[in-house]
């Protein structure tokens, strides 16, 4: 880790957006050495190190420089940038590539048996989320005055734990807010899972010019599986 030669890419270390980032990069001629319990995996064919954490931290070490690129969902990617910007802090990068994978959206459910007619329904409310800053963001756009309720997990149950009265999480299928009562009402954010870069200009020739090797490969995969 401390070879600052060596291209630094950050990706989940075990969650949905793992396997499909690992496919790509060994898609793209990556030849890599993952060992389980390892914080970092060096490619065995490239000055590449991969860094395996969890997906929450991804957008600030990539923003603050620590790695040179990641693998990150734009929901997340999102929620980072107006949490670091609300704090005052560094929160530029450059999207590189949005890849076809890790597809969801993050919606406002309520329960089935709420009168629901519009967002408007939603003023003064409690709305449970993990995405307080993008929940808020909608809040504001569309003038309405509820609060986002911070929960890091099992948000769907918090309806009725009596917590709040409707959620905003992610959703694929739809499986689990209709095993909760819940219905879709409102998308707030479409995502997908994008490969970042770090803003500054502090990035060697070197990493530069591989960064530019690797990207028309990564396009040449995404062009083989339309
Ligand atoms: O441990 P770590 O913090 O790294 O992982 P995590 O638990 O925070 O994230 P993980 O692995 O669950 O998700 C990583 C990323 O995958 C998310 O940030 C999204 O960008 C993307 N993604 C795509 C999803 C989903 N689809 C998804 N369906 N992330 C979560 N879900 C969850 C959702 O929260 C809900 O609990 O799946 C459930 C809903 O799925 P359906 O199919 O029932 O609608
Ligand atoms: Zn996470």
């Amino acid at each position: 880790m401390s070879d600052n030669k060596r291209l630094r890419i950050a990706v989940q270390k075990s969650g949905r957006l793992s396997d499909d980032s690992i496919a790509l990069l060994k898609a793209i001629g990556i030849k890599l050495n993952i060992r389980d319990r390892l914080l970092i995996a060096h490619s065995t064919n490239q000055p590449i190190d991969l860094l395996r954490v969890r997906d929450d931290d991804i957008p600030g070490l990539v923003m603050d420089g620590v790695v040179d690129m990641g693998f990150i969902g734009e929901n997340e990617l999102e929620e980072k940038m107006l949490e670091r910007k609300a704090a005052g802090k560094q929160a530029d990068y450059e999207v590189l590539r949005r890849l076809d994978y890790g597809g969801c959206r993050l919606s406002i459910a309520v329960p089935n048996e709420m009168d629901y007619a519009g967002a408007k329904t939603l003023q003064g409310k409690k709305v449970a989320t993990t995405y307080p800053f993008l929940l808020e963001r909608y809040f504001q756009e569309q003038n309405i005055d509820a609060k986002a309720v911070m929960l890091t997990g099992s948000v769907e149950v918090a309806p009725r734990a009596g917590v709040a009265d409707a959620i905003c999480d992610l959703v694929s299928t739809g499986a689990t807010l209709e095993a909760n009562g819940l219905e879709e009402k409102e998308v707030i954010f479409r995502s997908k899972a994008v490969l970042i870069k770090r803003a500054d200009s502090e990035m060697s020739d070197e990493k530069a010019e591989l960064i530019a090797r690797l990207i028309p490969r990564i396009d040449g995969v995404m062009q083989a599986k339309e």
